[in-house]
């Protein structure tokens, strides 16, 4: 079902400072940035690497308000890994499944994720400490 690693999720304060470290001392490539009010970030994914089922990045978030799912994290945990997003062929299927399962779902739905995808998250105490996300890339 899983396809790929998509993304980590990293949790930081400042995003403009942290794409400058991904790029200084990784050389990434910024590839996209965005605002989603939604989900309440300000991120950017930066390109890691290309593979048969599609490529894969860091995403960086910065929080739009303390009171969202990110900034509710790094007030209780600090910087760092936020969650895992894993591609899938088809969302709304893996979700099915993986609720019939008894995972508990975030997201029964799919949602506005970024570059034009179709994500969902799974409840981390549900996986064992690990806020996963589904993501179902845009056709390109
Ligand atoms: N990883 C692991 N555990 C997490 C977590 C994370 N990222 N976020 C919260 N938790 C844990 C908390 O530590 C807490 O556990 P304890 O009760 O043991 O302390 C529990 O989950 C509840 O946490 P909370 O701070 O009370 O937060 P909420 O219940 O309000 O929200 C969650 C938790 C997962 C439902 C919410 O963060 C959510 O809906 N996340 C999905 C959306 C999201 O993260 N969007 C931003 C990224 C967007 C993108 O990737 O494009
Ligand atoms: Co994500």
């Amino acid at each position: 079902m899983l396809l790929r690693i998509d993304h980590v999720g990293v949790a930081c304060h400042n995003l403009e400072e942290k794409i400058e470290f991904y790029e200084s001392v990784f050389g990434l490539t910024v590839v996209s940035r965005e605002v989603n009010e939604e989900q309440g970030v300000r991120e950017a994914m930066l390109h890691v690497a290309d593979g048969d089922q599609g490529a894969s990045y860091v995403q960086l978030l910065e929080p739009l308000h303390p009171d969202t799912a990110v900034g509710k994290f790094l007030a209780k945990r600090g910087e760092g890994v936020h969650h895992i997003g894993y591609g899938v062929a088809d969302v709304t299927k893996a979700l099915e499944e993986i609720g019939a399962k008894g995972v508990r779902l975030v997201d029964e739905r799919p949602r506005h994720g970024s570059m034009g995808a179709s994500i969902a998250f799974l409840h981390p105490k549900d996986v064992g400490g690990v806020l996963t996300e589904l993501v179902e890339s845009s056709k390109r």
